[in-house]
């Protein structure tokens, strides 16, 4: 609501004329009431001071018209832009006294080419004129000498000139950020759509004029057509004016040899570049959900991840709400471990859930490996699809699954579980545990599915083998966790945050809890 308001108050600064547009809209009552009055004048046989009263308000209108018609032929004059917008302290303090009177001699020119007031698809040109001029001043003017520099250079001069164009715009231009391009579309669809049928419109409208109703609509159709002229010639010269400065600054960095110094990467060492991005604020850690039945496993899993006890274990239904467990990797990355509670059916459980998983980066969807029923995972499935498929979701992405077969020991009888030496082996318990990963992916199509059993008694099985594959689908989670924080927020570098995680995941995947990192040595593989 306060971002609309902000761009209500926003276009209004921007478009000198959008103030009479909502005072149009206030004459419709004015306008139901001439009707009520034009019956008055019948009824009560007020001919002469009616005519009187038209006769005052035809000369104020006309008067109006002449005035309005005077400005419109003012039109094609000069707009006078202020040159004095970067003062001499602002300039570079890399730049030499003869780049300042190159750029003092071409401000007064650049104030001269926005005159011919380009359209702003062809205003290009008009840079790459700023750019000829600068490359003159250096003596590059042979045939094509602005262009004597190369391809990388070229590219980075256009970054350069947007990141501070972008800044000299929210500088002075107020409200830039809470106007969307789509508002100016808007008016410049409305705008075509008046200027086709003008001429029928032109002979209508000389008629009307004639009635008290034509007086009105012509007033509003002029403050509309004011409106719909899109943003204040002045507003536009100023950012044509304020664009060929940056050129300007740019082209002088260029050709005076000085691009290479105003380039801050230049010159800092890998090392420094390295303890920058430690130095950042920590990075959104990852979520990762367990997600599956009750009883499947999720919190034993949590516990075997982070290498102690903390998650509530219980043969009876235990995890009633989500629990969070803030781990952290081998390398410093922190992740969120998500204990949510287990599928049993119920809608707002579900319903719960799912918001709970839409906002994760990583699933952890853990399936009881002797257990058939798959219904209540197939149904929550089916769910997140729908979610996804609806229109309002389309480009957020679905967290990466990774399927937990968990409990791989309770395929054999009690007390006869060995751990399979090989998965793709011969034994019976490889093919019951082959047939069991076959059977949950048919069912679920999740990215990838693996293996586990955590027995009280006995040493894990697989959990390397999972830990690998979070640590292998923690890029793609990232991926998922940048657009969510995209979609969510709108407000943050998506190059910088990728960056910053994935210097993050390159080390080895081993949890452990955030608080004991304390007492533990970095890279320590024993949380206690
Ligand atoms: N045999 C065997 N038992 C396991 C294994 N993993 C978990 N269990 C047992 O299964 C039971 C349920 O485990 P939990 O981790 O509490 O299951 P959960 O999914 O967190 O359950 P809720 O929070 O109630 O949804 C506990 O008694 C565990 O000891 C395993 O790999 N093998
Ligand atoms: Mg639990």
């Amino acid at each position: 609501m306060i971002k609309k308001i902000k761009g209500y108050q926003a276009m209004a600064r921007l478009m000198d004329r959008f103030f009479p547009l909502m005072l149009a809209s206030a004459f419709m009552p004015v306008f139901v009431l001439a009707g009520f009055g034009l019956y008055a004048v019948f009824a009560g046989a007020y001919f002469l001071d009616f005519a009187l009263i038209l006769l005052l308000f035809s000369l104020c209108i006309t008067l109006a018209m002449l005035i309005a018609a005077r400005r419109g032929r003012q039109k094609g004059k000069a707009i006078p832009v202020d040159l004095e917008l970067l003062p001499e302290e602002d300039l570079p303090s890399h730049w030499l006294p003869r780049d300042r009177e190159i750029y003092a001699s071409l401000v007064p020119e650049i104030g001269d080419l926005i005159q011919e007031r380009p359209e702003w698809i062809r205003f290009h040109e008009q840079g790459l004129e700023v750019l000829r001029r600068v490359a003159a001043h250096y003596g590059r003017s042979g045939k094509h000498g602005e262009w004597a520099f190369t391809l990388p250079e070229i590219l980075k001069v256009g970054e350069t000139i947007s990141s501070r164009y972008r800044k000299v715009l929210r500088e002075h231009v107020p409200g830039i950020d809470h106007i969307r391009i789509s508002s100016f579309f808007l008016i410049h669809d409305q705008k075509e759509r008046f200027r086709k049928g003008k001429r029928i419109y032109d002979v209508y409208r000389a008629l009307r004029l004639l009635t008290p109703e034509g007086w009105i609509s012509e007033l509003r159709s002029y403050l509309f057509r004011q409106v719909f002229s899109e943003m204040s010639e002045e507003v536009q010269q100023k950012l044509r004016y304020l664009f060929l400065v940056e050129v300007l600054r740019t082209g002088i960095d260029l050709y005076g040899g000085h691009f290479r110094l105003d380039q801050e990467e230049l010159g800092e060492s890998k090392a420094a570049q390295k303890d920058k991005k430690r130095l950042a604020l920590p990075p959104e850690p990852l979520r990762i959900c367990m997600l599956g039945q009750v009883s499947a496993g999720k919190s034993t899993l949590v516990n075997a991840l982070t290498g102690a006890m903390h998650a509530e274990v219980d043969a009876l239904p235990a995890t009633d709400r989500g629990q969070v467990y803030r781990c952290r990797m081998e390398d410093g990355q922190v992740l969120n471990m998500v204990d949510l509670p287990g599928l049993d059916g119920g809608e707002a459980g579900q319903k719960a859930l799912l918001e709970e998983i839409v906002s994760c980066d990583l699933v952890l969807w853990v399936l009881r490996a002797n257990q058939p029923a798959r219904k209540l995972d197939m149904d929550f499935m089916n769910r997140l699809r729908s979610w996804q498929a609806d229109e309002k979701n389309r480009t957020r992405r679905l967290p990466v699954m990774l399927g937990v077969l968990h409990q791989v020991d309770r395929l054999t009888a009690p007390g006869k579980w060995q751990p399979p030496p090989d998965l793709k082996g011969d034994s019976a318990t490889a093919a019951l545990i082959r047939d069991a990963l076959e059977y949950n992916l048919s069912l679920l199509h999740v990215d990838e599915m693996i293996p586990l059993a955590l027995p009280l008694s006995g040493q894990p099985f697989n959990l390397e083998v999972l830990q690998s594959a979070i640590q292998m689908h923690c890029m793609k989670a990232v991926h998922v966790q940048m657009n969510r924080r995209r979609l969510d927020t709108g407000t943050f570098s998506v190059k910088k945050e990728w960056e910053r995680m994935k210097s993050g995941l390159t080390g080895f995947f081993h949890l452990w809890r955030d608080s004991e990192k304390k007492d533990s040595p970095p890279g320590s593989t024993d949380p206690s």
